[in-house]
């Protein structure tokens, strides 16, 4: 710490005050002929109040970077999974969550014209002369290469057709397995599927913020990790609460999970960890939100790393793993998924765990166009549509992870790749990450893009992206 710094705390401290981690930081910033005076002049203001704390907007305040009210910082929490999670119920669990799913999706897909030509798939037979659709999950695909082969199954059973059309065969290989879709049959001579709908986003009216208030996004932080990249977490954090004019407007701060690296989450973990408790990793974790000013809002969502329940959707991270972060005033503790309302900008935050099975079972996926696969599950409106693959489904009564509700923004991370595109006016996010490459991710060729800071100016829906 540069000489001057340190001794103006030197002088706070021998005062009796305490002084917040964040106050450090802005100090840095201050040119060293003036930190004698500021230091004077705070300390002795607040012994006249005998208020003995210096916090970081207090500083903020005193070096003039007084925070603009007129900007607003509303916010609601319109869905959170965390309150609809259930006990688990095993097979018959199942059961009602494809139930639900179905139920879900038709409501989702009911105001389409077609939509009453639709037929129970058991009572579909060859040689009828009519226009007949159908509906349901995928059960299974199978794209040759002159033709594909598509089972879908609803409540009354399965029906299988073929598929000729080299426009359809191609969405029939970029299907996820169990999502909901709707198609055209033509059951003269044989079951031809001819058409493929998706519910999609059809006609989305954006929200935006009425004044110039910027969000930012983050990720996979992974604290903890020997690869979590710690000094441009804090420089990201100590700007916050800086001069720089974009820096001024962020009142939100919205983390779409792997927040720590946990314990026990890959083989040999502990040879990569700094922190070995997931205890000591939340404790490093809070000391660095807490650079974050208290004029931010903070919304916290857990990832795959996060301890709490494994399976999807994920409530938020238990209170007594993170007491630190839930007992901060300025930080909301939300699960995976959520939607929350920023200034009226609705935000969708999802870890995105199933990427993983969406690149292993689905063509043209890939880990490195994660903008690619989140349009994708825009169009399917299912975050984690694969059931029985590497992602932990949990037998829910409701289906959660169907998205009823259209997000204007769409936050997820887990690949370590930040990416963005747009989807029928959902603006579509994935914010990266704060942790250098891994010795996983070297092996099979994931080259992450850590320390970029993604902001959004809510009310032009401008993105800027700084590198830290
Ligand atoms: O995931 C970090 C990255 O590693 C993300 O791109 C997914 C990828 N990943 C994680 N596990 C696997 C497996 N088993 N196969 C392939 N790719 C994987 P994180 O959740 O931070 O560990
Ligand atoms: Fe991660
Ligand atoms: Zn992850």
């Amino acid at each position: 710490m540069e000489k001057s710094v340190r001794q103006a705390l030197d002088y706070a401290i021998k005062k009796g005050f305490q002084i917040h981690p964040g106050v450090v930081g802005l100090l840095r910033e201050v040119e060293a002929r003036d930190l004698d005076k500021i230091i004077r002049d705070v300390v002795r203001e607040k012994a006249v109040n005998r208020d003995y704390h210096i916090g970081l907007d207090d500083m903020m305040g005193y070096l003039g970077l007084d925070v603009d009210d007129s900007l607003r910082s509303d916010h609601t929490i319109l869905f959170d999974c965390t309150a609809g999670i259930t006990i688990p119920e095993g097979v018959e669990g199942y059961t009602s969550l494809f139930q639900s799913r179905f139920e879900k999706m038709k409501e989702l897909m009911r105001e389409r014209p077609v939509a009453g030509k639709v037929r129970n798939a058991a009572s579909i037979k060859v040689g009828s002369d009519e226009e007949i659709y159908a509906w349901g999950l995928v059960a299974d695909k199978r794209v040759d290469e002159n033709s594909a082969r598509l089972t879908i199954e609803d409540t009354s059973g399965v029906i299988e057709g073929v598929i000729m059309d080299e426009n359809v065969m191609e969405e029939v290989g970029e299907l996820f397995l169990d999502q909901f879709v709707m198609v055209r049959v033509n059951a003269r001579r044989r079951i031809e599927f001819t058409e493929i709908m998706q519910p999609d986003v059809p006609g989305h009216k954006f929200n935006r913020s009425e004044s110039e208030t910027f969000a930012a996004f983050l990720s996979d932080l992974h604290v903890g990790s020997r690869f979590f990249m710690e000094g441009e977490l804090r420089a990201f954090f100590r700007w916050l609460s800086g001069p720089d004019p974009y820096a001024r407007r962020v009142r939100f701060v919205m983390i779409a999970g792997d927040v720590v690296d946990g314990v026990g989450i890959f083989a040999d973990q502990d040879k990569e960890l700094v922190q070995q408790t997931t205890q000591k990793q939340f404790e490093k974790a809070t000391q660095l939100l807490r650079l974050i000013p208290p004029h931010i809002k903070v919304f916290v969502s857990p990832g795959n790393h996060d301890p709490g329940r494994r399976a999807l959707p994920q409530p938020s991270i238990p209170k007594e793993d993170g007491p630190g972060l839930w007992g901060m005033e300025n930080v909301y503790m939300v699960g995976n998924p959520a939607m929350v309302s920023i200034n009226g900008v609705k935000v969708l935050m999802f870890h995105g765990q199933s990427i993983d099975d969406i690149v292993k079972t689905t063509r043209g996926m890939e880990y490195n166009n994660p903008a690619k696969i989140m349009k994708k599950i825009m169009k399917s409106r299912h975050l984690s549509p694969i059931y029985g693959s590497q992602t932990p489904i949990a037998p829910e009564r409701e289906d959660l992870m169907v998205i009823d509700d259209i997000p204007d923004v769409f936050h997820a991370g887990h690949v370590h790749i930040n990416e963005f595109d747009s989807h029928n006016g959902v603006l579509l996010i994935n914010s990266g990450t704060w942790q250098a490459q891994t010795p996983f991710q070297e092996s099979v060729g994931q080259v992450p893009t850590p320390c970029q800071a993604v902001l959004l100016n809510l009310k032009t829906f401008k993105l800027f992206v700084k590198q830290f």
